[in-house]
């Protein structure tokens, strides 16, 4: 079985980071461990969540991990709360990152031309950081711009979509640069990447539904990784991850169009697994 770490915040309440990674990638058949950098009450659409940061059990965590010996098939990064802590991140990286161990970072920091307000400015700077050890990394638009310090362009075409790929992958990422939720067709969303060795462009788009949703980015993430332990391309990884989290929208627009928080995925686990033939 295949066995995967994933580094990000538990939010008690409102499905999001872990409490999405860990259902989706177990129903997916893949262990995964957790290293919580943070527990708040809830996530952060809700008002004054209560925070308590968990950066000093970063190091111990990993050092009693590094006597057993373990090692991972994947690290996968998300929301992360500091600079301080992605600079353990990064060391995390150096010790259970090795040839064998995809690395994969979410910079879960910002939406739609702004910064969570949990972060200052700098923070794009330190994620930066992050994503040039990575294999792969998934920012939505908003993520891209601030990390390349280009102008955020939510209709922004083909060519400007290009140059900030171009930009992402002089961060120095090895494997290849993703951009989530953008495409140049009018009217729809999507995906847009390229490969780092060889500049070569990839992409689909796909269904824009009318409302988004919280937690949505991770459960694309955690998709994403679950579907390339599942032995499945990037590429059609992605385009699985998009997939069901269209579905989930999708299923919750239309079964719990009250709820505004985060989507249901759960009730569609049965159409992912027979999405990746289980
Ligand atoms: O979905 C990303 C995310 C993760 N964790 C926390 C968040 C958010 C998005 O706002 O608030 C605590």
């Amino acid at each position: 079985m295949k066995k995967i770490v994933t580094i990000q915040d538990i939010s008690c309440y409102g499905k999001c980071s872990i409490t999405i990674a860990l259902p989706v990638l177990s129903a997916m058949g893949i262990e995964t461990a957790i290293l919580p950098t943070a527990v708040l009450s809830t996530h952060t659409m809700f008002p004054a969540p209560t925070c308590r940061d968990l950066q000093d059990q970063i190091a111990p965590i990993s050092a009693h991990w590094q006597k057993l010996g373990l090692s991972f098939d994947a690290i996968y990064t998300g929301y992360l709360a500091s600079a301080g802590q992605i600079a353990l991140v990064r060391k995390f990286f150096d010790t259970f990152g090795g040839e064998g161990t995809l690395r994969f970072v979410d910079p879960a920091m910002a939406d739609g031309g702004k910064l969570y307000p949990a972060f200052d400015r700098d923070f794009p700077k330190a994620m930066a950081s992050l994503c040039a050890c990575a294999d792969i990394i998934v920012p939505n638009l908003t993520e891209a711009c601030l990390m390349t310090g280009t102008p955020y362009l939510p209709d922004g075409d083909e060519k400007y979509l290009r140059s900030l790929l171009e930009k992402l992958a002089a961060l120095g990422t090895r494997k290849a640069v993703v951009i989530t939720g953008v495409t140049p067709e009018k009217g729809k969303t999507g995906v847009m990447g390229m490969e780092a060795a060889s500049g070569k462009f990839f992409g689909f788009s796909h269904e824009k539904l009318s409302r988004s949703y919280h937690g949505t980015g991770d459960l694309f993430s955690s998709t994403a990784v679950g579907a390339m332990m599942n032995g499945f391309s990037m590429e059609d990884s992605l385009r699985i991850a998009a997939d069901y989290t269209v579905a989930s929208i999708r299923e919750t627009m239309e079964h719990d169009p009250e709820k505004e928080y985060s989507v249901d995925f759960e009730a569609v686990i049965p159409y992912l697994l027979k999405r990746i033939g289980k």
